[in-house]
């Protein structure tokens, strides 16, 4: 069955001071049941942060990682890096990977590889951007996305996958997608899903929706039935409004 995920995408934000800090605070809280917590700091306050919430449920994820499994490649880090730091889940596919740093579909596709072989879970984030919805073309690249960077995988590999649909439109602008626009695109991908695989993994695979949420629209947007939780960015650098989002499902 499919699980209930709250995950705090910390982007380059908070150094070691800050990540203590916010450590000491989050292992005070009570962790709803039933929910899924993880947080993804940045490379340098991995290790420290796992170290730090090893004993309680909440799970440290890396928000990338090189597709080779080792080599000549300046300023980069690979899956056997994060494992050995104790890290066995990360995002791949960020909207902010895929426009900043030129990040494709068939790159993406190599990353996923490379995390699966190394037996760690993959958070795939799609989304499109606000022209692909003004031109009624946000389906077509959904799908795509999910074609080209998942759908060549084998059935048992779903089992470590986690969706993370995230419109760029609504990325750190203050803007969300309504709960309907939510919903209908995470029904599209779980459709789309289906048709490529099966209704089994389908119904099984997590679906995140990311992009603005925040203490008071979490609810309303976790609340819609192919919404499994959310990928949160900016609300998830303080622990009072990452719990409200952790403690926002019905
Ligand atoms: C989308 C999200 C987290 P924010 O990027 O991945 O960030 O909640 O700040 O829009």
């Amino acid at each position: 069955m499919r699980q209930k995920i709250v995950a705090g995408n910390w982007k380059m934000n908070n150094d070691m001071a800050e990540t203590e800090m916010f450590l000491v605070q989050l292992k005070k809280q009570v962790i709803p049941e039933g929910v899924s917590l993880m947080i993804a700091p940045a490379f340098t306050n991995l290790n420290h942060t796992y170290q730090s919430v090893k004993d309680h449920p909440v799970t440290v994820v890396a928000q990338n990682m090189h597709q080779s499994e080792k080599g000549a490649f300046t300023g980069e880090v690979s899956a056997a890096m994060l494992k050995s730091v104790g890290i066995k889940t990360v995002i791949l596919g960020h909207s902010e990977r895929r426009s900043i740093f030129n990040e494709d579909n068939d790159l993406l596709a190599e990353k996923v590889n490379t995390a699966l072989k190394n037996e760690m879970t993959v958070i795939f984030c799609v989304g499109e951007e606000l022209s692909h919805r003004e031109t009624d073309n946000h389906f077509k690249v959904i799908s795509e996305q999910l074609e080209e960077g998942l759908f060549h995988l084998s059935e048992t590999n779903w089992k470590n996958i986690i969706i993370a649909y995230e419109p760029v439109w609504a990325i750190g602008t203050g803007e969300t997608a309504s709960p309907e626009q939510a919903q209908e695109m995470h029904a599209f991908i779980r459709k789309t899903i289906a048709d490529a695989y099966s209704n089994t993994i389908a119904k099984n695979v997590s679906i995140l929706y990311g992009g603005s949420v925040k203490p008071d629209n979490a609810s309303e947007i976790f609340s819609q039935d192919d919404v499994d939780g959310g990928l949160i960015g900016g609300a998830s650098l303080n622990v009072e409004s990452f719990m409200k989002i952790a403690n926002a499902f019905e």
